[in-house]
């Protein structure tokens, strides 16, 4: 029964990750259904962390080109419902923030220090991930689950995908064309890499965010020119548009899927792979989670603070948080709860090792769960999901 379901599953699997639009390989599905594979043998012989979540009855994360409209309808429409409910952020701290899903954004900025480049990094994103799609389902209405976009998939023509071609079952167009300075990486003030203009750099011009209110930041914006936040620590209300200067330059270099199976197969090691994966900027490589972001960048996209306030985000980061589960699959014992890489950003100024009882801090949208909780996507409390 077990065997039957899972051969479809990894059927499913290869299939679904990889009908393309213009995919530029297949390494990354490969691996993926391998993972999978080792996962379920791993089960077998060890039993499931939980009777609540088996791979029966496991949730599957599905990337954004496989849903039908109607699904992408349903994602977007409950993006949007988060925008207009209430916070719980108290009023009594006068932030700008003015909605349910402000309270994400707060929440990434409040803790952006402690959180990249760091051994928590995987950890914190998958809860934050996850605590996001819960609130889409139960405050919003959702019935499926969070969406992931498959970097390989667009390397090369991001600004046709699925994800960013302004249609309504998209997540909004690229900005209208601005011309501005080189966008420097890992910041304007010390660029190691500089992006240069693409198509965009100005408001979003189509699709269904067009309105979507951006209302806190910016901290450390990528553009010279967007508003800047009435209080220094960025919280205040500032709202504006979101800003895109989708960059076929940095994608076609950094996240094909060729780029993705790199750093996957070859950094076993969990420091290794934790600073492989987040880049290494001085010695020009982008890495697949920075160029993510810059892939259409912008405000607040390229501004590693308030990049939650710009929904495609949360694409991206299950997009994080799947290749991760991908990595972790190719060796279940070794990489499930492993950790590595310290507690300040690139271990500067130096701190010790990130430890599997710290805690993931995310204000109020939950708890706290320790990195260990979020090791495992099945059933370790709180999760019950995997990737297709
Ligand atoms: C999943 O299946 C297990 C075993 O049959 C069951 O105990 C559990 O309640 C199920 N969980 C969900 C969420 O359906
Ligand atoms: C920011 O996080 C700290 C804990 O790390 C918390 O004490 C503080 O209340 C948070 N600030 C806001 C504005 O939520
Ligand atoms: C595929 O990518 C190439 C760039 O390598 C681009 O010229 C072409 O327009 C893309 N085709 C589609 C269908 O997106
Ligand atoms: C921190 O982790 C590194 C890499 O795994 C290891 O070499 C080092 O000994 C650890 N440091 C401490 C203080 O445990
Ligand atoms: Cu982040």
């Amino acid at each position: 029964m077990r065997s039957l379901s899972l051969v479809a599953l990894i059927l499913a699997s290869n299939t679904l990750a990889t009908s393309p639009s213009n995919s530029t390989g297949w390494k990354v599905a490969k691996l993926q259904a391998l993972g999978l594979a080792r996962l379920s043998t791993h089960v077998d012989k060890n039993g499931y962390y939980s009777e609540e979540c088996t791979l029966e009855n496991v949730s599957l994360r599905r990337e954004w080109g496989t849903l039908t409209d109607s699904e992408k309808k349903g994602y977007i429409a409950a993006v949007k419902c988060l925008s207009k409910l209430p916070p719980l952020t108290p009023t009594s701290l006068e932030t700008g923030v003015r909605s349910r899903y402000d309270d994400f954004v707060l929440t990434h900025i409040n803790q952006t220090l402690n959180i990249h480049g760091t051994g928590n990094f995987f950890a914190w994103h998958r809860y934050y991930i996850w605590t996001y799609e819960q609130a889409l389902r139960n405050e919003c209405g959702y019935t499926g689950y969070q969406p992931y976009m498959d970097w390989g998939k667009y390397a090369m023509d991001p600004e046709n995908s699925p994800i960013f071609d302004g249609s309504a079952t998209s997540m909004g167009s690229n900005g209208a064309f601005i011309a501005h300075d080189a966008v420097g990486i890992p910041s304007n003030a010390s660029p190691s890499i500089s992006i240069p203009t693409g198509n965009g750099g100005g408001c979003m011009t189509n699709g269904p965010f067009v309105d979507f209110p951006v209302n806190l930041g910016p901290c450390l914006p990528s553009l010279s020119y967007v508003e800047p936040n009435p209080r220094a620590d960025c919280l205040g209300y500032n709202p504006r548009c979101i800003r895109r200067d989708i960059s076929q330059w940095t994608s076609s270099r950094w996240t094909k899927d060729s780029d993705i199976a790199d750093v996957i197969e070859n950094y076993p090691d969990p420091t290794a792979w934790t600073y492989r994966f987040q880049g290494d900027f001085p010695a020009g490589y982008m890495g697949v989670h920075t160029a993510g972001h810059f892939t259409w960048g912008g405000d607040p996209g390229g501004d590693i603070f308030t990049s939650p306030a710009d929904p495609v985000f949360f694409l991206h980061h299950a997009q994080v948080d799947r290749v991760y589960w991908i990595w972790q699959n190719q060796n279940v014992d070794a990489r499930t709860f492993a950790v590595g890489a310290t507690i300040t950003i690139n271990n500067t100024p130096p701190s010790r090792n990130a430890s599997l009882d710290d805690t993931i801090d995310i204000g109020v949208n939950a708890g706290p769960i320790t990195l260990r909780d979020a090791g495992s996507t099945i059933g370790n409390t709180p999760f019950c999901y995997i990737y297709l």
